[in-house]
């Protein structure tokens, strides 16, 4: 065994996007791609020489290669202790909760989360630092500057480890654990939720089914949903985690997973409906008969979640991303709490839970976590309505309406016009955020403009400043649109149109999201001049 110094040079696309570098497998697997950005990494943060560092990835194609890869790299960096999810897997939140726990200073993360996987697919690799959270926007601008004059990496030349039999190894002077990747985060769910009344919730004959996509969480929802809750086997879809997912998209909403929302609507329905993504983040909600907007479920749990006992204290505080819908603006003002808003992506919410001003944060994108981790956590959020239904003996459907007749409705869709071409998106952009000034106190079909600005985050922990964070037309409390470019795709540009209506207690509540929407939608459109300028008349997604 050897520590090889090798000359590279540098790839001028290693901007990290909202949530770490994603490209397609062919870019990844260009000589020395994935090395640059790992060596940037570490040069960046020098405090990982001499300490733990966590490594796993969501299973996908070219997941195992590039655990090698990074093993190799951080022996060569000096890392003193490697621990590796079995298999190369480790969820999302399951990897914030071991570098919280076992004192890492950071972890690599290989994933590109929801996108298609397999040789023609995405990969993708996110460090998180110390306590688990996402890096800073200040750490991956320096990781991007490194990246952009890296001239040589460092690497071991040992032979590749098994990483699929549970045991150490060492590889050069570091130690490297292969360690089961549920066990620590199914400890972990157990310290916050009430198993005993959902195992009691279950064994009445209520009935939930999770579909794990072929994803991360298989191994994560077999443990924890069926062998620890007693849940039936069938309860899980998707359980084993493939290469290529299956095929398939493990973006959980209703048009990747229509066949949950098809089983939620049709007869005989379980009472809880879920899913999670490629890499056990995200979570989908359905009930019988309903389907509960990330936005809501954000809401809704805040408003239950003092019923569990990990949180039986209350909430200190709730965050959600600015595109997010406004629903859990109300339970705060409820409880009397404050609600931060901030820029798209988890990281903007890390500040806030390591300085104990939030307890709950979430976003549209069907993310949704609490302070137990730095990430948001899929399968946290189905085990949360899991009890929060358990505790309280009501359905999904008896939740979702008495919340609406106490707090009234936010409508709530996201539109997608993927693949743009980048001088389109930016002409799109360009052209409203040019206009927003002149917006104000125009009318916006049966609403008033009272504010049209682009979205600044200004961070109370350490005062940094985030700006061009999307661009909203606010027409006071009864509708909003929000406009901004994708930071996590891997071909052309996407641009998002958030859209969100509110209807009081005494309006009409049981309206579909598509009719309580379709003007307010139309209006965006118009704004946004995006026939003119792009050619569509039609977004390509609508979540
Ligand atoms: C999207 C979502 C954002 C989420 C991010 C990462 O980012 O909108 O809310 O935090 O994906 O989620 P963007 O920039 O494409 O809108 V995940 O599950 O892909 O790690
Ligand atoms: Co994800």
């Amino acid at each position: 065994m050897t520590v090889r110094e090798i000359a590279t040079t540098a790839y001028s696309d290693q901007k990290p996007g909202t949530a770490g570098l994603r490209k397609k497998v062919r870019v990844f697997a260009q000589p020395h791609y994935l090395e640059n950005f790992v060596q940037s990494i570490f040069d960046c943060v020098p405090t990982l020489r001499g300490a733990t560092l966590v490594i796993g990835g969501d299973g996908r194609y070219h997941n195992r290669e590039a655990i090698q890869t990074v093993l190799a790299m951080a022996a060569a960096n000096g890392v003193a202790r490697a621990v590796v999810g079995q298999h190369g897997l480790l969820s999302t939140p399951a990897a914030s909760h071991l570098i919280r726990t076992l004192d890492a200073a950071g972890g690599f993360l290989l994933t590109a989360s929801h996108n298609p996987a397999g040789p023609d697919g995405d990969f993708g690799i996110k460090f998180n630092v110390k306590g688990g959270g996402q890096a800073s926007e200040t750490l991956t601008r320096q990781i991007h500057a490194q990246s952009q004059h890296i001239h040589r990496y460092v690497i071991s030349d040992a032979a590749a480890i098994d990483i699929d039999t549970l045991g150490s190894h060492t590889v050069e002077a570091m130690q490297v654990e292969i360690i089961d990747s549920v066990e620590a985060y199914a400890e972990l769910m157990q310290s916050l939720f009430d198993f005993e009344a959902m195992r009691a919730w279950l064994r009445q004959g209520h009935r939930i089914c999770f579909d794990a996509m072929h994803a991360v969480t298989g191994p994560y929802a077999r443990r924890i949903l069926v062998e620890q809750l007693g849940a039936r086997a069938e309860a899980v879809l998707g359980g084993v985690p493939l290469e290529d997912f299956g095929g398939g998209h493990p973006d959980p909403n209703l048009v990747y997973a229509r066949h949950l929302a098809d089983l939620a609507f049709g007869d005989d329905a379980p009472d809880l409906i879920a899913a999670s993504d490629g890499d056990g983040d995200r979570n989908m909600i359905l009930g019988r008969g309903i389907f509960i907007s990330p936005g809501d479920s954000l809401a809704m749990l805040a408003a239950h979640l003092h019923r569990l006992p990990g949180y039986r204290s209350g909430l200190r505080g709730i965050a959600r991303s600015m595109p997010t819908s406004r629903a859990a603006d109300r339970v705060a003002q409820a409880l009397n709490i404050p609600l931060h808003e901030t820029p798209t992506g988890w990281k903007f919410f890390c500040n806030l839970l390591d300085a104990d001003q939030i307890t709950l944060c979430g976003e549209e994108s069907f993310g949704t976590s609490s302070a137990h981790a730095r990430e948001k956590d899929g399968l946290w959020a189905v085990l949360a309505w899991l009890n929060v239904l358990a505790a309280s003996g009501s359905s999904v459907q008896q939740i979702a309406t008495r919340h609406w007749q106490r707090f009234g409705r936010h409508y709530y869709q996201r539109h997608d016009y993927e693949d743009l071409s980048h001088e389109a998106a930016q002409a799109i952009m360009h052209q409203l955020q040019t206009r927003l000034p002149t917006l104000v106190g125009q009318s916006l079909g049966a609403w008033t403009v009272s504010q049209a600005d682009s979205f600044t985050y200004h961070d109370p922990v350490d005062g940094s400043v985030a700006g061009d964070q999307g661009l909203r037309i606010i027409c006071a409390d009864e509708a909003r649109i929000v406009v901004r470019l994708s930071g996590t795709g891997t071909q052309g540009a996407t641009l998002r149109l958030y859209l969100e209506r509110y209807v009081s207690p005494q309006g009409d509540l049981a309206q579909t999201p598509e009719a309580a929407l379709a003007e307010l939608a139309a209006r965006a459109r118009d704004i946004c001049q995006l026939e003119a300028l792009s050619g569509r008349t039609a977004p390509t997604l609508v979540t």
